[in-house]
């Protein structure tokens, strides 16, 4: 970790706000090239960093060296001493000109072709599978952090701090998005890998749909949001010691998933389902998603990255 020295990178400007923080996209001053930097203040004490960030730190770079193409580049990681009891560490990535978000935004009218969606989602997948065979978890998967380059690859990124960020998640009080979070995190339940299957399967419906499948405004809202769909759950697929009851939600059956992907084929609808299982232990795991028969029939590619 390079301390002490100032930082050779130059702001140019704020690309997005959240509980960690502030992202900047900025310039390398040496090779001139754009990259994305993203600080957080640590408290330190005669030892040094805490060892949390420490481990989170090798973690990220300990990933970084299996350079995987579905995962946004760690390129460097700077700790500058504040005073005494503050150090700002900073994490520097590459730069990727696009989110998800905006690229849907940006899509033809017509929606993006049942390739395209194929595509971005066997990349997606395989990022997750990389960062869940090596037991990280993201919890905060959605389109504003899935970032897409001009050669349409798709890169992952905001994942894995969870360790020197979440003293300052709570410190501050930012409107974070329900939409992508799965029943068991709603619930307040225990949650591991299958919370990011949940939202890739929200991510995936929302390509066909060009907007969010589940847009609750409370976390109980959202709950019923997604009961619409799933149906209620079976009462031993309802976790235990949870503060909200199965009997305080109506008791819906499940409604056909074509009815709010409409565009999605059959195949699709299938693993979209396996995907949007409200047991996160039936969940399918995102390395068996990839061997799934939606991803089996190769349908042709065209050049056109936005279509
Ligand atoms: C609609 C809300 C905007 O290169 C973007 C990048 C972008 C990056 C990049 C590289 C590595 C991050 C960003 C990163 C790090 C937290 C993050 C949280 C969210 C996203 C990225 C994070 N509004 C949302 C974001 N957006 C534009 C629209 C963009 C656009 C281009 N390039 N991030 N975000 N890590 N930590």
């Amino acid at each position: 970790m390079a301390q002490g020295t100032s930082i050779p990178y130059e702001k140019l400007a704020e690309i997005g706000g959240g509980a960690y923080g502030t992202v900047y996209k900025a310039r390398d001053k040496v090779s001139g090239r754009f990259v994305a930097l993203k600080s957080v203040r640590v408290q330190t004490d005669q030892n040094g960093l805490p060892v949390s960030t420490v481990r989170e730190v090798a973690l990220l770079r300990r990933l970084e060296q299996f350079d995987h193409p579905n995962v946004v580049r760690l390129m460097d990681v700077c700790a500058t001493q504040r005073s005494e009891q503050e150090t700002k560490v900073t994490l520097v990535f590459e730069h990727v000109d696009q989110d998800l978000k905006t690229y849907l935004e940006n899509a033809p009218a017509a929606g993006l072709s049942p390739a395209r969606v194929k595509d971005l989602m066997r990349q997606l997948l395989c990022g997750l599978a990389f960062l869940h065979s090596n037991r990280v978890m993201h919890r905060d998967l959605k389109p504003e952090n899935i970032l897409v380059t001009s050669q349409g690859q798709v890169k992952l990124a905001d994942f894995g701090l969870a360790r020197i960020f979440s003293c300052h998640m709570t410190l501050t009080p930012v409107v974070v998005t329900l939409w992508y979070r799965p029943p068991e995190v709603l619930l307040h339940s225990s949650y591991a890998t299958p919370v990011d299957i949940w939202s890739t399967g929200c991510i995936f419906a929302e390509m066909f749909r060009r907007k969010p499948l589940f847009c609750g405004d409370s976390e109980v809202d959202q709950l019923g949001k997604i009961l619409q769909v799933t149906g209620l759950p079976s009462e031993e697929e309802w976790p235990t010691e949870v503060t909200l009851s199965r009997s305080s939600f109506p008791s819906l059956s499940p409604c056909p998933i074509t009815d709010f992907v409409p565009e999605i084929n059959e195949k699709g609808a299938q693993l979209l389902l396996k995907m949007l299982a409200f047991d996160p232990a039936k969940r399918i795991s995102a390395l068996n998603a990839l061997e799934d028969p939606y991803f089996q029939d190769e349908e042709i590619l065209t050049q056109n990255s936005k279509s």
